[in-house]
């Protein structure tokens, strides 16, 4: 069951210190989102972002989960003291029963304008984060991630999930994550786009502790390639025959043109291997028998086939044997669908793990990835959409 909403007001803290970090350098066919660098490094304020949370499961019956509060901090960000960051922070509960929390960060709206107008040919996501959970991690049934998304236009349309339920683990000190690759057909140029970071707290019992999540350096990176160089000039041609005596011989012909450098956007077995490790789901719903599995086919698949054909097993361990029966799909390009993997006896030993091997195997024309992904176990009784 979902339970409570609450909106709180953007936070309008407003750091003393003046340190500024820069953004990353927006050169030429590079363009940088959310637009205003405040809104990506929060220096000074949360820049613009607004702040919500909710609660589900057991707990949110009797409104006993604990609490989530969404701050803006104006200090020790990862451009040290002066900057600042966004918290997310669980409270604790010792009357709460199991369930899950969570807090919700969202940005501004900005324009999408492409790499500096044109098309991009690349876009990833990128942030750093920090987190203080491991006396949270301790408790029963603990669990922390966070989801990016993509969000398009008032009606909050998903277009696009950068990071889908990663794991947070405890970490100190400010890490970079990513980049996440970002398949471009799904933005389109002129629309409004907001991103949202949500930070997931899930539990068995009451939470005798609080933890933090903090994020900074968000951002969502367009990239147009340039024009790949031209090839290398080719040889001179050989010297003409000489001409009969009293005139003088005609030139050698022109060497032919060296062959074009490769095109950088198109859809090789590296790309389809990033695509499935970061753009497809890192959990598994588990529902009876059967365990749920997200698999996207990318939009540039369309320069060489009208289908991607996916294979998809999970597995007891890397060299086998399959814990499920192979499940076969084709998919459009931009075609997405939760494939259901029959886990038959197996499945409640299975379910138990933390984690199911997966393969993908991936055919899109001649182009073929195979990619083993641990995703993570998540049971479908517990979130709102399996
Ligand atoms: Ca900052």
């Amino acid at each position: 069951m979902r339970g409570i909403i609450r909106r709180i007001a953007p936070a309008l803290i407003a750091g003393a210190g003046l340190a500024a970090v820069a953004a990353p350098a927006a050169g030429q066919g590079t363009s940088v989102y959310p637009t205003d660098n405040e809104a990506r490094t929060f220096s000074t304020s949360s820049g613009g972002w607004t702040a919500s949370s909710s609660t589900a499961g057991e707990c949110a019956q009797g409104l006993l989960c604990p609490e989530v509060t969404n701050t803006y901090q104006p200090s020790d960000g990862t451009g040290g003291a002066g900057d600042g960051f966004l918290r997310t922070t669980l409270g604790n509960s010792f009357v709460a029963a199991g369930g899950e929390s969570s807090g919700v960060w969202e940005s501004p709206a900005f324009t999408y304008q492409g790499a500096a107008g044109e098309v991009p040919d690349q876009i990833d996501f990128a942030l750093q984060r920090k987190a203080n959970v491991a006396p949270f991690l301790n408790g029963a049934g603990a669990q922390a991630d966070y989801t990016v998304e993509i969000i398009g236009g008032p009606s909050g349309t998903v277009v696009a999930t950068p990071v889908d339920h990663q794991p947070i683990g405890e970490t100190a000190t400010w890490i970079p994550v990513g980049p996440f690759a970002v398949d471009p057909s799904v933005l389109t140029v002129g629309q409004d786009y907001r991103l949202r970071i949500t930070s997931h707290f899930s539990f068995a019992a009451q939470v005798q502790t609080t933890a933090d999540v903090d994020y900074d350096d968000v951002s969502l990176t367009a990239v147009k390639a340039p024009e790949p160089p031209a090839g290398a000039p080719g040889a001179p041609g050989a010297p003409g025959t000489p001409g009969a005596p009293g005139t003088s011989g005609g030139q050698g012909g022109k060497g032919n043109n060296g062959k074009n450098g490769k095109n950088a956007s198109l859809l090789d077995v590296a790309f389809l291997n990033s695509f499935i490790k970061n753009n497809t789901r890192n959990w598994i719903g588990i529902r009876g028998n059967s365990g749920l599995v997200f698999v996207r086919c990318p939009g540039r698949a369309k320069q060489l086939s009208s289908l991607c054909r996916f294979e998809l097993a999970a597995l007891v361990k890397r060299s086998g044997p399959q814990a499920s029966r192979t499940a076969k799909l084709n998919l459009k390009p931009r075609g997405k669908r939760t494939v259901s993997l029959s886990l038959g006896k197996g499945a409640r030993k299975l379910a138990s793990h933390k984690t199911i091997l997966v393969r993908y195997v991936v055919k899109v024309g001649n182009v073929r990835a195979k990619v083993f992904k641990q995703l993570r176990v998540v049971r479908c009784e517990r979130v709102a959409s399996c």
